[in-house]
């Protein structure tokens, strides 16, 4: 799943494709290097962020998923029902919605007459105060209860169960040792029985493990997935595409002895 933010303040890459042809060309260039989903988000959840108006958030992404429909398959990040709906209109077919269905009564419900696929995350808190002094009695065990009940919640809904996949928030309210206690037990999230969706991406923790800028922790982010691969996640939300396919196709590729994997490039290399 590639990331493309349409804001002005994401954590990572905020103001590069807030124009529409900016970010349409993003999205075209992360399907041509092996992403399946194009993750269209208009409203920063970084930690801080201001929460962004209805209207604004569908004057961002409304044009950009249009323009990637076909592209790929198109996901939209949002918490709002009336930006899902346009979206869905305009051609996406996934929702991604980092409050599990809390910031809008609507959304559940929307999704389950459209019978689409959702991810519902795990966050502690809103993005403005997630990351002040979070506590957890066992992080691994509240995500997980936490996501159980969001899943009973959505199929209560009318959501299929099969539509639904689990994302255990990382850096949504949890300090350097619950990213690492997460990721290490991530195979207990997995057995809940639905797919895993995994966003490490660039996230502070790894430039706290790291010493690195934001802007080069591609390797770390790889090493993150590759764990979370070996645990059993099935979808890896990334800003990095080329460096992920690479390192999951390696996974993948010695996990299941079968090659060659899903890499765009294995056609193409012949060493
Ligand atoms: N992380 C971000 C946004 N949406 N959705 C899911 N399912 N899982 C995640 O881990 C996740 C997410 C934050 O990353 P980004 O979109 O790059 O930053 P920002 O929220 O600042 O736009």
């Amino acid at each position: 799943m590639g990331v493309v933010n349409v804001t002005p303040d994401s954590f990572s890459d905020g103001g590069r494709y807030l124009d529409a042809r900016a970010a349409i060309d993003h999205g075209e260039q992360l399907a041509a290097e092996g992403a399946a989903i194009l993750d269209v988000g208009g409203e920063s959840t970084r930690p801080g962020a201001d929460p962004v108006g209805e209207d604004e958030e569908l004057r961002r992404v409304v044009p950009v998923v249009e323009g990637l429909a076909g592209v790929a398959r198109v996901s939209i990040d949002t918490s709002k029902a009336a930006v899902a709906a346009a979206a869905l209109d305009a051609g996406a077919d996934y929702v991604n919605d980092v409050t599990a269905f809390r910031g809008d009564p609507e959304l559940a419900g929307l999704v389950g007459d459209r019978g689409v696929d959702c991810c519902l995350m795990h966050m502690l808190g809103t993005p403005r105060t997630m990351q002040e002094n979070p506590r957890y009695d066992d992080v691994v065990s509240d995500v997980k209860a936490f996501l159980e009940a969001r899943l009973a919640y959505a199929v209560g809904e009318g959501v299929a169960e099969e539509r639904v996949m689990l994302d255990p928030g990382i850096g949504f309210g949890k300090t350097v040792e619950h990213n690492l206690e997460l990721i290490r037990r991530l195979d207990e999230i997995v057995a809940l029985g639905r797919p895993v969706v995994f966003g490490v991406s660039r996230k502070s923790f790894l430039g706290k493990l790291t010493g690195r800028a934001v802007g080069e922790r591609a390797v770390a982010t790889a090493a993150a997935n590759v764990l979370a691969l070996e645990r059993g996640a099935s979808i890896f939300r990334v800003h990095d595409v080329p460096e992920t396919v690479d390192a999951l196709t390696v996974a993948a590729a010695t996990l299941t002895d079968r090659w060659p994997a899903t890499s765009p490039r294995t056609t193409t290399t012949t060493t």
